[in-house]
């Protein structure tokens, strides 16, 4: 099943239909088997209603977003590629126990489907990052995913890896959609996940890979974020990126940028 977020409220699709959900997302994710409870509020409760794909909102309340780095293999490389004096950090960060987790924004720099994701004005090379994003409720419990694109700035993280949160947070740096796929089971490791970006009309980068490349386990990602920290309402995690474009591309104004997750759905959003 998957919920959406429309601008009046929250809808589920189910079996081909789809449902007014009256609860907010803060309130379903304090629920103790979420998704329990909503099989039991469509069979009884919910209204049928049609889904308007064209106003979605990002998938969220009022949740902090949290991020894994360097979790891919790629990743690592091209971290390294980036930071001259750094790469070393990159290189231990990728086999050492604690994974590298860092926050991204707060849901105010968040967008939705469509809507426009931005480059910084003072970045020279920027690049989307497609991820599985984890959507955890505040026992640590994984309850769904959605699909998640990490704006980042690689100038300005590989100039010096203590500029990270300037690369990574900035107003529209953020995109999350188009819906949360609720379920207790993991994902299949042979999902896949796609990024491709079109300029005029034209592809100008298409890269894929699959969750099996991941290097951590979601459980253990979700371990050390909620390590002497507490997620009132849950919260969101993206677990890392496993697609770079190649060093000679970056973004520009009027791109498309589209990330599909297998089972979860397709994430679209101009820059602008
Ligand atoms: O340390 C840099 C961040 C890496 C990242 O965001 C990723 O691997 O997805
Ligand atoms: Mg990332």
């Amino acid at each position: 099943m998957i919920l959406y977020r429309e601008a009046d409220g929250l809808v589920l699709e189910q079996g081909g239909k789809v449902f007014v959900v009256e609860e907010s997302i803060d309130t379903l994710l304090g629920h103790p088997d979420l998704y329990s409870f909503l099989e039991e509020r469509v069979r009884v409760g919910y209204t049928a209603v049609r889904l308007d794909e064209t106003q979605l909102k990002a998938p969220l309340g009022s949740q902090e977003v949290w991020a894994a780095g360097v979790t891919y293999f790629r990743s690592r490389v091209a971290r390294m590629e980036e930071s001259e004096q750094a790469s070393s950090f990159y290189d231990r960060v990728y086999t050492a126990e604690r994974p590298e987790l860092f926050f991204k924004c707060m849901p105010s720099k968040v967008v939705g489907p469509n809507a426009p994701v931005a480059i910084r004005s003072d970045a020279k090379w920027s690049v989307p990052e497609p991820e599985l994003v984890l959507v955890i409720d505040p026992r640590g419990k994984i309850i769904g995913y959605t699909i998640g694109n990490d704006m980042s700035s690689r100038d300005i993280e590989g100039e010096n890896p203590l500029y990270l949160p300037q690369a990574k947070i900035y107003d529209r740096s953020c995109a999350l959609g188009p819906g949360i796929l609720v379920q207790n089971e993991p994902l299949p490791p042979a999902t896949r996940i796609t990024l491709d970006v079109e300029r005029d009309g034209a592809s100008v980068f298409s890269g894929e890979t699959a969750l099996s490349a991941m290097k951590r386990r979601p459980e253990e990602l979700v371990e050390y974020l909620y390590r002497h920290q507490t997620f009132k309402s849950g919260c969101f995690l993206f677990t890392g990126t496993g697609i770079v474009p190649p060093d000679s591309f970056t973004l520009k104004l009027g791109d498309t940028i589209r990330i599909g997750i297998e089972g979860i759905g397709v994430l679209i959003n101009p820059v602008g």
